[in-house]
C-alpha cells in the first residue's frame, strides 16, 4: 500500500475576540430585558423567569475562557444576539470562501504544493452556509485548482472523516493531492438566548493537505498509519434546521432550528467510545499507549479530553501530551483537533507518535493515528 502523509496544515483565525465576562454580561443584559418585558406573567406565577448565565458556571464546566468570532457586535448587542453577517452578491466572493481561501494557501505553503500539484478540494464542516453550488467548487476555482471537488458534513467529526476520504482518493489514484477544509461558522447557529449553550462554539477554518509520500516535498510530513472512522445515532445533539423547514410555519424560529445538546448525556456516552475506539485502534497497530506523544483531541470540554486521555494513557495526561486550545478557541466543531495539531507539534522528531481525534454530533468518532517521517 502506498504511504500517505499529511504533509501542511494552515489556520484561519477572525480578528475578534469575546471573553466570557463580555459574554455573560450580554446574556445577562438579555435576561433583565426579558424579565422586565414579561414582569405581569412572572408575578403572576405564569412564566418562570429567565435565570442569569455566570463566568465561573462556564469556566468551571467547559474550561472555555473565550471564542473568536466573526462578528462581536451583533452577538454582544442584548438586543439582537446574533452575528452580523451581510449577504454578499453572488459575483462576489462568499464569507466561507474567504475563510478557507486564506487557511488552505498557508497549509499549501507550508507542503510546498501550488494550485496545479493538487487534483481535489475537500469542505467538510458542520454547516454549509448555501446547498450548492458547493462552497467546496468555490474554493476550488478561487484557488485555481483543476480537478473535483465537494462539501461533506459529519458534524464534528467532520475534518477526520474528511482525511480519510482524502486519503482514499490517494489511496484509488483519483487524486495525486487533496486539500481538505474546515470553515466553521459555529456562531450562525447557535443559540446566544440559550444559557446552556450560549458559551460553546466559536469560528474559524483550518485545512490540511494529503498527498503520496513520494510526492510529499515539504519539511514536515506526518505519515498516516492508520484511521478508523464510527458513527452511532443520537439525538442528544441536533439541528433541525433545513430546506424543509419552510413547509411547516409553525417550526420556524424555533429553538430546534439552531443547535441543541444534552450535554451532560454526550459527555458520559461519548468519552467512553471514544476512549475505546483510540485504545483498540492503538492495539490493532502494536502501539502500547506510551509511546504516544501527543492526542491531539476534539476542543469541546477540558473535561472530557482529561477523562479520554486518562483512560487511553491509564494516567492522568501531562498538559502536553493533549494540548488544550478551547479555552481560547472555545468549540469549533470540526476544527478544533486540527487546531491542535497546527499548533503544537513543533517538538515532533522523526518516528513520533500521535493521534489526531474528533468526536461529536451523529454520533461520530474519528480518529488519525500519525507519524512524524
Ligand atoms: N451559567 C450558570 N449556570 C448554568 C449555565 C450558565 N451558563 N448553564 C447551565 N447552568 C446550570 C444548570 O441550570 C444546572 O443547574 P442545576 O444543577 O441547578 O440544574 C447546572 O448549571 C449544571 O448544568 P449542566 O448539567 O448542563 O452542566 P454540565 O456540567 O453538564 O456542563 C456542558 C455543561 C459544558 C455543556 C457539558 O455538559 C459538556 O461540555 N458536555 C459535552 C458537550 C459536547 O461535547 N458536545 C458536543 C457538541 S459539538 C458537536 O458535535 C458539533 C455540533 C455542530 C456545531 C454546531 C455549531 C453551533
Amino acid at each position: 500500500m502506498q504511504d500517505i502523509v499529511i504533509s501542511g496544515t494552515g489556520l484561519y483565525t477572525p480578528s475578534e475576540s469575546v471573553s466570557n465576562e463580555e459574554l455573560v454580561a450580554a446574556f445577562n443584559a438579555y435576561v433583565e430585558l426579558h424579565n422586565a418585558e414579561h414582569a405581569t406573567d412572572i408575578a403572576a406565577g405564569d412564566m418562570a423567569p429567565l435565570q442569569p448565565s455566570s463566568v465561573e458556571f462556564i469556566e468551571k464546566a467547559s474550561g472555555i475562557k473565550s471564542r473568536y468570532v466573526m462578528d462581536k457586535a451583533g452577538i454582544l448587542d442584548p438586543e439582537r444576539m446574533v452575528p452580523h453577517i451581510a449577504e454578499r452578491p453572488n459575483e462576489e466572493q462568499s464569507v466561507m470562501c474567504e475563510m478557507a481561501v486564506a487557511a488552505a494557501q498557508e497549509a499549501m505553503a507550508q507542503a510546498g504544493k501550488s494550485a496545479t500539484d493538487i487534483d481535489a478540494v475537500i469542505v467538510a464542516a458542520s454547516n454549509m452556509q448555501r446547498p450548492y453550488p458547493a462552497m467546496a467548487v468555490e474554493i476550488q476555482d478561487a484557488l485555481g485548482i483543476e480537478g473535483f471537488a465537494f462539501d461533506m458534513n459529519v458534524a464534528c467529526s467532520s475534518a477526520t472523516f474528511g482525511i480519510q476520504q482524502a486519503r482514499d482518493a490517494v489511496l484509488t489514484g483519483s487524486a495525486r493531492c487533496v486539500l481538505m477544509v474546515n470553515p466553521e461558522i459555529c456562531t450562525g447557529h447557535l443559540n446566544f438566548r440559550d444559557r446552556d449553550s450560549h458559551f460553546i462554539f466559536g469560528d474559524v477554518c483550518t485545512a490540511v493537505i494529503v498527498e503520496r509520500a513520494d510526492t510529499a516535498t515539504g519539511d514536515e510530513q506526518y505519515l498516516i498509519l492508520d484511521s478508523k472512522l464510527q458513527t452511532i445515532y443520537s439525538n442528544n445533539i441536533r439541528n433541525n434546521f433545513g430546506f424543509l423547514n419552510r413547509c411547516d410555519e409553525t417550526g420556524i424560529s424555533q429553538p430546534d432550528k439552531l443547535f441543541v445538546q444534552e450535554g451532560r448525556k454526550v459527555f458520559k456516552e461519548v468519552c467512553p467510545a471514544v476512549a475505546s475506539q483510540i485504545s483498540a485502534q492503538l492495539e490493532k497497530l502494536d502501539i502500547a499507549p506510551e509511546r504516544l506523544k501527543r492526542m491531539w483531541l476534539h476542543q469541546a470540554n477540558l473535561s472530557m479530553n482529561q477523562l479520554i486521555s486518562r483512560r487511553v494513557l491509564g494516567r492522568e495526561a501531562l498538559p502536553e501530551e493533549a494540548p488544550t486550545i478551547l479555552d481560547e478557541y472555545a468549540n469549533t466543531s470540526s476544527a478544533g483537533s486540527v487546531i491542535a495539531f497546527h499548533k503544537y507539534r513543533q517538538d515532533f522528531e522523526p518516528g513520533d507518535l500521535g493521534v489526531l481525534c474528533s468526536f461529536g454530533a451523529g454520533y461520530s468518532i474519528g480518529s488519525v493515528v500519525l507519524q512524524k517521517r
